[in-house]
């Protein structure tokens, strides 16, 4: 059934230049915005990123920049990083958009029509790398475990949401599904969350603390608080000067990384609901990225640039590097060492030496496309129906598998029927049938997650040429 969907990324803070885990959710969302498209669903692909509040203003600082310049330096080296990774997005938001700070404004009105809103004084813990309050509960030895930084202490009078009014509703949405939260994991996680005591947030910051965010509407003084300035991409990022036009036809779809949970499972529906509008259908969560066991991080020198992979692998072995690690959804560890020789084993010898060993059999002996047999045929609409399945449930990894296992099927067949030895035509030119037709159907289901590699079997195929797809490295 033909579908309107919105597939999103997160917005990615423009303090830095993009890293290996920014382009995994992005290079996932866009391998699941190919498949949905080629079921036939028409697919909006957003992503952008997240410019203001206190983390980019000090970024900018610490670098001596004006912070528009830091935004404008850095949103565009996220664009580049996202070409040469092969996303075809369609539309990159950025938040200092005048069009996109003008809709906030128009949103936030709306709360404080409906009533949401109300001012309060507040004193609390500040963590400017996660862009949020922490409770001394987080804090491990003073500091915030996932910046190893002391939160600042601010106590200043604010705008709060009345975020506990909505929280009944959205645990029922959660737990019946009607606001899907996959894995299943993570579901449970927010469903936990429901039972600790989950407050009323702070919408807005004082503006001598923090200068660089979007005007609060009513209020002096005030700035929006940078996430709800940046869930509302969502919303205004469809290039068009309605606010949500995607969200009242279709499914919108959430992928985003387990650190930003509770800000899209919890505080955004309700911000949603608080203004009259539609929620998202669905949420994937994925896991996160260590390398050798530790966490990205600049001090330790091992941040990934994903550029540098694409200029040494190429695009398409960098989006298949990026997912074949493990599981969507799951966390694990990654060896870059080991790269090469992932490269080597699934790609140069995998698929790219099958699809050379079909096509030189192929033009030796003169076949082009005969007829494939029946039981060769089952075996690939089995193959099918698994890979179809995992992808709409986000098993991306699982689907990579499937598609693998297949190449695996055909090399042994090829060394089973061994065709250089068959001396009876007919059996010759059955076997090469097989292996073209399990060929152009590897090339469909590899579409969304390498698509060039994909477009050139086909060609290779068309034109009988067979040329190195991804030459050995050393
Ligand atoms: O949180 N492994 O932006 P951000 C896997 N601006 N994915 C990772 C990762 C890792 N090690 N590190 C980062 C923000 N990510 C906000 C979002 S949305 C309205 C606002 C990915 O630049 C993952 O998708 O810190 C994670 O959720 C996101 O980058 C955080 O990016």
């Amino acid at each position: 059934m033909k579908n309107k969907i919105l597939i999103t990324t997160p917005i990615y803070y423009v303090n830095d230049k993009p890293h290996w885990g920014h382009a995994y959710t992005t290079v996932a969302a866009d391998v699941l915005t190919r498949f949905f498209r080629i079921q036939g669903n028409e697919v909006f692909f957003l992503t952008g990123t997240d410019e203001h509040g206190a983390k980019v203003a000090e970024s900018a600082e610490k670098l001596g920049k004006n912070p528009k310049v830091l935004c404008d330096d850095n949103s565009e080296a996220y664009k580049i990083a996202w070409e040469k990774l092969g996303i075809e997005y369609d539309y990159f938001i950025r938040t200092t958009d005048k069009i996109h700070e003008e809709k906030v404004v128009e949103f936030l009105k709306e709360l404080k029509d409906k009533n949401a809103v109300y001012e309060k004084e507040y004193e609390g813990l500040y963590c400017v790398g996660c862009e949020k309050f922490l409770t001394e509960k987080d804090l491990v030895d003073g500091k915030c475990p996932d910046h190893k930084t002391e939160p600042k202490k601010i106590a200043e009078k604010n705008y709060f949401f009345k975020l506990t009014n909505y929280l009944g509703k959205i645990e029922k949405l959660i737990s019946k599904d009607q606001l899907l939260i996959q894995p299943e994991i993570a579901k449970k996680e927010v469903l936990g969350l429901f039972k600790q005591r989950l407050e009323d947030f702070s919408i807005s910051r004082q503006k001598e603390k923090v200068r660089w965010g979007i005007d609060l509407p009513f209020g002096e003084n005030q700035t929006v608080y940078v996430w709800v300035d940046a869930l509302l991409n969502y919303c205004t990022g469809n290039g068009t000067k309605e606010f949500d036009t995607y969200w009242e036809k279709g499914k919108v779809i959430h992928v985003l990384g387990k650190d930003i949970l509770k800000f899209h499972a919890i505080f955004w529906p309700a911000m949603l609901l608080a203004a009259g509008k539609n929620i998202p259908q669905r949420e994937f969560i994925h896991g996160f990225f260590t390398f050798n066991g530790q966490k990205m991080s600049k001090t330790i020198g091992n941040v990934i640039d994903p550029s540098e992979i694409v200029d040494k692998f190429g695009v398409d072995a960098t989006r298949y590097l990026l997912l074949s690690q493990f599981p969507f959804g799951q966390d694990g560890d990654v060896k870059k060492e080991k790269f090469v020789e992932k490269y080597n084993s699934d790609l140069a010898n995998g698929l790219g030496n099958l699809v050379a060993r079909v096509l030189t059999l192929a033009n030796k002996y003169g076949i082009k496309d005969g007829k494939s047999e029946k039981e060769i045929e089952k075996r690939i609409k089995g193959v099918k129906e698994v890979y179809e399945k995992d992808m709409q449930d986000f098993r991306l990894f699982e689907a990579l598998e499937e598609i693998w296992k297949l190449i695996g099927f055909c090399d042994k067949y090829i060394e089973e029927n061994k065709p250089w030895q068959i001396t009876d035509k007919k059996k010759l030119e059955t076997v090469l049938s097989n292996l073209l037709y399990c060929i152009s159907e590897i090339a469909d289901l590899i579409a969304p997650f390498l698509p060039e590699t994909s477009e050139k079997i086909k060609n290779q195929l068309k034109t009988g040429k067979s040329e190195i797809l991804f030459p050995r490295l050393q």
